[in-house]
């Protein structure tokens, strides 16, 4: 029997997917969603409201809870887990969770007593800054300076000092309060998080998410002491050292064991981010394919030949887990944008795809900059404009305002990821957004590049249950792939080669006015 457990803590849900290495198929794929199934929380899109706008973080005990919902529920449909010979995961990246005691010093979970309960003592902050915070502007000054300029902390650590990324946001407390810096031993990322409540230890952060920190150097793979000095006192001593992304960090904790029934002593590999996790999830670990994943944001990365940097500043080198580096940019307004939209004129995502095939490629030269929320690629506060007919700027035009914001976010995805350097020869979306045939289109004409989709949806968590199989030693990455990373069939959506010219005009047009619009924000 080789059954693998691949976990996803994302924004908005953490999911659960089984994969049978022997018969080549997934048996599990179940998810708990934040806002609908833990609504205690006050997170409905798994993030707590906040009066700064700047501010993101989320209630670290809301993923601790899902755990235990998940594993009951997948149990509660008839699944042994004692089937499962081993476990990996991800987490949405550069998110942090500050605990009192480390990890390995707590002893094991109690049986009796529900894993948030045993958790809510160990913390020592009690809410999570994570990827959608855009509140540390001046820590991220503050560290580029401390630590040699800008340009030096991207060739250091493969990105330059960004608000979201988690040595801005360590700074962050301890600046504001010294007070929970002080009594925090411990620090990790959602990723090594997640796995050290399932190893009932502390689980080291692996090198993929790591990169995501503004904290590790990737020539060495280790953390680096300038940038660890120009972030916070002390911090070297809150870290564990990173590991290789296959490392075995512990054994399932006897709490899942005996709550659960899994079998003791099977291995719990390094968790990594959720875009790193998709890499492989994608089948994707060697440069070739962009990968588009669109979820609460819109990602785009590749595998990457060696590690080369973005002269602007926007796009990140993260760790491959199958070794080497990938590139990534990240676009905040992603689903959060697209369903901000379809809000606003009550559609639904079938409306909405209907909206786009309703109205014409370059839609008469409207745009929609879709910055509901600060943006980090291009880095502007939020503030959504539109541009194009009166009608349209009144927001009087339903169908067009659809297509405008689909095509925006298209070209600014072109435009940031030009750095990557090779012309792909196919595009692989996945995410909540993939399916819809009406974005496929708009992003296959936007880049004149074929679109592909994947058969199994959940990269991320596929990405987890590869990652625990190849480490666990049950096959190599290519016969895993070959098994379980399949292109959908029924998506492969051509270019059309005449919307070639309107897409180049329109790309004009959204460069003069973004120019504007970061003129005015600096
Ligand atoms: P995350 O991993 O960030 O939690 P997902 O990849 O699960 O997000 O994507 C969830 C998002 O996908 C939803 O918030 C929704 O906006 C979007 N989505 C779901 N179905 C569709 C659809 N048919 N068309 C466009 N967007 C969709
Ligand atoms: C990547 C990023 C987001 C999160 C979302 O840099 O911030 O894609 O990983 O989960």
């Amino acid at each position: 029997m080789a059954y693998f457990l691949g976990l996803d803590s994302s924004t908005q849900s953490l999911s659960a997917l089984v994969i049978d290495t022997a018969e080549g198929r997934v048996v599990v794929d179940e998810s708990v969603n934040f806002g609908k199934d833990l609504p205690a929380y006050g997170s409905p899109q798994g993030v707590l409201p906040n009066p700064d706008p700047k501010v993101h973080h989320s209630d670290p005990l809301m993923w601790v809870e899902a755990l235990d919902l998940l594993l009951s529920r997948v149990r509660a449909s008839g699944f042994d887990w004692s089937k499962i010979a081993g476990i990996s995961g991800a987490g949405q990246q550069h998110g942090s969770v500050y605990l009192k005691e480390p990890l390995r010093d707590a002893g094991r979970w109690r049986t009796g007593k529900p894993l948030v309960d045993q958790v809510r003592p160990l913390l020592s902050f009690q809410s999570s800054p994570m990827w959608m915070d855009s509140s540390t502007t001046e820590e991220c000054r503050e560290i580029a300076a401390a630590a040699g300029g800008r340009e030096r902390v991207l060739g250091l650590s493969g990105s330059i000092p960004i608000e979201r990324f988690t040595g801005p946001q360590i700074r962050k407390l301890w600046k504001t309060q010294p007070e929970v810096y002080q009594k925090t031993a411990e620090i990790h990322l959602v990723s090594s998080f997640m796995a050290s409540l399932l190893t009932g230890g502390s689980a080291a952060i692996d090198l993929g998410d790591a990169a995501g920190m503004n904290l590790l150097e990737l020539s060495t793979g280790r953390w680096n002491s300038s940038l660890l000095e120009a972030t916070a006192p002390g911090l070297a001593a809150k870290l564990q050292p990173p590991v290789a992304s296959h490392t075995r960090v512990g054994n399932v904790a006897p709490y899942f064991v005996e709550r659960y029934g899994f079998r003791s002593g099977v291995p719990v590999f390094a968790f990594t981010g959720d875009n790193p996790s998709s890499l492989v999830g994608m089948g994707a670990v060697s440069p070739g394919t962009r990968l588009f994943s669109l979820g609460t944001s819109d990602t785009v990365f590749a595998a990457m030949d060696g590690p080369r940097t973005d002269p602007n500043g926007y796009g990140h080198v993260f760790g491959n887990p199958a070794g080497g580096f990938m590139s990534l940019i990240c676009f905040t307004n992603g689903s959060l944008a697209r369903e901000q939209v379809a809000k606003r004129f009550g559609l639904d995502w079938a409306q909405f795809t209907a909206a786009i095939a309703a109205t014409p490629p370059g839609n008469n030269n409207n745009l929609l900059f879709p910055f509901f929320t600060g943006e980090t690629t291009p880095r502007v506060a939020e503030g959504v404009e539109l541009f194009g007919s009166e009608s349209f700027v009144a927001w009087k035009e339903p169908a067009q305002a659809v297509r405008a914001v689909v095509e925006t976010q298209a070209l600014s995805m072109r435009r940031f990821s030009e750095w990557i350097g090779h012309t792909p020869k196919q595009l692989v979306l996945t995410g909540g957004a993939a399916r819809n045939a009406g974005i496929q289109r708009i992003i296959a004409d936007v880049f004149q590049c074929p679109v592909r989709t994947l058969r199994v949806g959940n990269a991320s968590a596929l990405g987890g249950a590869l990652r625990a199989a190849q480490a666990a030693g049950a096959a190599p990455w290519k016969e895993l792939f070959a098994a379980f990373v399949a292109l959908d069939s029924n998506v492969h959506v051509q270019p059309d080669p005449q919307t070639k010219s309107v897409y180049e005009q329109l790309g004009r047009s959204f460069d003069e006015k973004l120019s504007v619009r970061l003129a005015r924000s600096r």
